[in-house]
């Protein structure tokens, strides 16, 4: 049975309860109950669920990886599932959302493209009585009753390692030392996040400075574009690229052979992801470090929507363990890489 929001399922249960007493003795009248209806207009039974999922799109190898990783859990669960890809666009998440809404899905996992904009969609789905479920991203938005639980990374913790590993990397550097910054989708939660926890660490280092900050959007297209341009207006004098994902920092390593620099020689590549492609580049000796950030969280979000479905409390918040990897590991890790 499709649990309600925190605080009416008492109420729920009672009001059933005396509903199903009234069908019992009304000539077949029946009451409404505010679990979904099949085709057949009975309602739903047993536990396969059908679960509504609106992914940001198909932008980079981590994104690929965490579809795919969703879809898998959901299948082997033996639930249903309807995808929706948004091409990382916010007006096809809203229209998404919407549709499983109409379809009365059993719960619906969204990882919004940026942290704005999605109040009122999340609202309608509350008011249809359907839990909704944070995956990968937040949202900023006040009134937390609105999703059941967050389930993903610490962005800022990740630029905060990002940063601590430049740190102790260059104790011995005297002098400037200039970083270049591919910054994630303007407004997601990851971009605003990495960017903080990066900035909080250099702070502490007069001599770090972010000479050159732009999104590259997460994609290995727009990274090379921009880090062509970083490169024209000054590429003597960059030392350091910090990209928020691995398939910008890729891009990037293409923009600076082209140029006729040697990536994580003459620039030191820090990406995030920690992807294959990651660890391809950093065993070819062109990328040094990648932060890692686990996308094979489609079993641990099923069993979070299984768990809330019967009835269990969840925690607002669910942090994915992950670590970080460096150019001397990847040549032994990559056989092992899952994405
Ligand atoms: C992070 C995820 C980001 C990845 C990018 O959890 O939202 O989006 O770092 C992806 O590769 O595009």
């Amino acid at each position: 049975m499709r649990k309600l929001f925190k605080g009416k399922t008492i109420l729920f249960l009672v009001m059933s309860l005396m509903l199903l007493l009234a069908a019992c003795s009304s000539s077949g009248t029946g009451g409404e109950t505010s679990e979904p209806k099949d085709s057949s207009g009975d309602s739903k039974s047993g536990d396969k669920l059908v679960i509504g999922f609106s992914q940001v799109g198909a932008e980079s190898e981590w994104r690929t990886a965490n579809t795919k990783s969703m879809q898998e859990a959901i299948k082997a669960a033996g639930h249903e599932l309807k995808f929706s890809d948004a091409q990382q666009k916010q007006e096809n998440q809203i229209k998404a959302i919407r549709s499983f809404i109409a379809q009365k899905v059993d719960a619906i996992v969204f990882s919004p493209v940026v942290e704005t904009g999605f109040e009122t969609v999340l609202k309608e789905a509350k008011d249809a009585g359907i839990p909704v479920f944070l995956s990968d991203r937040a949202v900023d938005i006040e009134d937390d009753s609105l999703w059941v639980t967050f389930l993903g990374s610490d962005f800022v913790e990740e630029g905060r390692k990002a940063a601590k590993w430049l740190v102790e990397e260059t104790a011995d550097v005297e002098g400037d030392i200039n970083i270049v910054e591919l910054q994630g989708t303007v407004g997601s939660a990851p971009a605003i996040d990495r960017k903080e926890g990066f900035e909080e660490i250099i702070a502490d280092h007069p001599n770090m400075k972010i000479v050159k900050s732009q999104t590259g959007d997460f994609t290995r297209a727009k990274g090379k574009e921009v880090m062509e341009a970083f490169l024209k207006s000054d590429g003597e004098n960059i030392d350091v690229l910090y990209a928020h994902n691995d398939d910008m920092a890729i891009g990037a390593i293409q923009a600076i052979e082209e140029y006729g620099l040697k990536p994580a020689e003459d620039i030191t590549i820090i990406g995030v992801d920690a992807v294959k492609g990651a660890f391809e580049a950093m065993a070819a000796g062109k990328m040094n470090v990648t932060v890692e950030c686990n996308p094979m969280f489609g079993p641990q979000m099923v069993d979070l929507i299984e768990a809330y479905l019967a009835g269990e409390e969840i925690p607002k918040r669910v942090a994915v363990e992950e670590s970080m990897y460096t150019m001397d590991q990847a040549e032994e890790l990559l056989p092992t890489r899952e994405y």
